[in-house]
């Protein structure tokens, strides 16, 4: 099994019950490991909307890395979201993957680890909650040493 960090964030509806019921339905192929705390957040990056909450999970998976992909916006859909959306549209629920056991993975669909997340500190500040010491293999620092760079 390799382990998977999930970046999790909903911003219509009702964000706690969206976020509930997409735990539930991930754990028929996501064994859940650790669960961050879940934060309010102002929409960033000119994302549309109101308020999101933001965690983070650990998880175990024998999902391929294409394979979960597919799976998480199964899951997408299946809480209520619409498939195509554009990047900033509100979203039910939006599920990134951060990391996938140590490799790098760029196709046509997704990059692992996810091109943006050094950057978003609705990520950093609930993966470092979980898993401080985690090494980011493409630049070979900590998780906490890239949140603090960016806090700076
Ligand atoms: N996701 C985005 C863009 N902006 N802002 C917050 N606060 N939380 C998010 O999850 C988020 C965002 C793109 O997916
Ligand atoms: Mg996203
Ligand atoms: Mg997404």
């Amino acid at each position: 099994m390799e382990t998977i960090y999930i970046a999790i964030g909903s911003n219509r509806g009702n964000r706690q019950d969206n976020i509930i019921r997409t735990l539930r339905y991930i754990e028929k192929d996501i064994l859940l490991m650790k669960i961050s705390t879940f934060i309010k957040t102002m929409p960033a990056e000119g994302a549309e909307g109101g308020f999101f909450l933001n965690g983070v999970i650990e998880g175990k998976t024998n999902l391929s890395p294409l394979t979960l992909f597919e799976f998480l916006q199964e899951t997408e859909r299946h809480i209520g979201r619409k498939h195509p959306h554009k990047r900033g549209d509100e979203r039910e629920i939006d599920l990134d993957i951060i990391f996938y056991g140590d490799k790098i993975i760029r196709t046509g669909k997704f990059t692992v680890p996810h091109p943006r997340y050094r950057k978003r500190d609705f990520v950093l500040g609930p993966l470092c909650e979980i898993a401080p010491g985690l090494v980011d293999k493409e630049t070979k620092q900590t998780v906490s040493s890239i949140y603090r760079t960016l806090k700076k």
